[in-house]
């Protein structure tokens, strides 16, 4: 029998399947979401940004240290040159991060729900593992771009196994910045690595290995969803969003799954687990 999923993220790149939470759960981590922002520090915020490489968090510890843990990453935006708000604190945050599935019950239990592992046995995977989760605000005003990119960049292996998992708390529109695609990029390669810097001497912890690859614009696709819905991304599908220029916001949870059977994590990439606390597995195959 065929497998529409896999045959649409074969030939896309991504997949979408509507209606994947109910409208209650939908308000339930929409509700969550809203209140992060009441737990973020009230000195020494860390702004994040693609586009603004003096901001960026590779020079920072807070973001190294952030996968077993719930942080807090500002807007550039919303904050000024000397760490205070420019906005409300309730839109000032550009995302939570990075262990939202071990360390907040709400985005818990959608995480390891039998839906998700449901789809990950859809997919085939053996021995799947959530390996980060993220809050992404995208809030009105403030709410910026993300810079076209592969996750393989961030979250690499070998083979290529991970899998995003994208679900709109809100309707996800062109007007306010839903995902854009290349249909058809997860055929060609990984075009870049985010790493740890094996330069110990420098200030810089992270690095990337080659410069941005030039994506045209025309070449993107938009998906615009709505709330609830799933959005499956091929570890090597170039995607990105625009800033939000609507007076919507366009909450969204996103978590990644990787492949620990017969797949190499790369020892190289950003986020590491514990050596007390692997990536949690969400099933493993007979
Ligand atoms: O939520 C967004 O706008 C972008 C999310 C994304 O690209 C990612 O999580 O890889």
């Amino acid at each position: 029998m065929r497998n529409l999923l896999i045959d649409q993220i074969v030939d896309d790149g991504y997949a979408v399947i509507d209606d994947f939470l109910t409208p209650e759960e939908v308000s339930e981590l929409l509700e969550a979401g809203q209140s992060l922002h009441k737990d973020a520090p009230k000195e020494e915020r860390r702004v994040f940004s693609t586009i603004n490489s003096k901001s960026a968090q590779s020079k920072d510890r807070y973001f190294i240290e952030s996968g077993d843990k719930i942080r807090y990453f500002f807007e550039e935006g919303a904050v000024d040159e000397n760490g205070d708000l420019l906005v409300d604190p309730s839109v000032a945050l550009n995302k939570v991060g990075h262990a939202l599935h071990t360390d907040h019950p709400v985005f818990s239990e959608v995480t390891f729900s039998n839906r998700v592992k449901e789809v990950c046995w859809q997919l085939g995977f053996r021995k799947p593992a959530v390996a980060q989760s993220m809050y992404i605000f995208k809030n009105p005003g403030v709410g910026s771009e993300v810079k076209s990119h592969q996750d393989a960049t961030y979250l690499y292996s070998e083979p290529s196994s991970t899998i995003g998992f994208w679900i709109p708390l809100e309707d996800a529109t062109q007007q306010n910045g839903c995902l854009q695609f290349i249909k058809g990029s997860h055929r060609s390669g990984v075009h870049r690595r985010y790493i740890r810097n094996p330069d110990q001497t420098s200030e810089e912890l992270l690095i990337y290995d080659r410069p941005a690859p030039l994506y045209p614009q025309s070449n993107f696709v938009p998906a615009p969803v709505k709330a609830g819905s799933l959005v499956l991304i091929h570890s090597q599908a170039v995607h990105r969003s625009d800033a939000n220029r609507s007076n919507h916001s366009r909450h969204a949870y996103t978590f990644h799954v990787i492949e620990t059977e017969n797949c190499d994590y790369s020892k190289d990439n950003w986020l590491q687990p514990a050596a007390d606390r692997p990536f949690p597995v969400l099933f493993e195959r007979d």
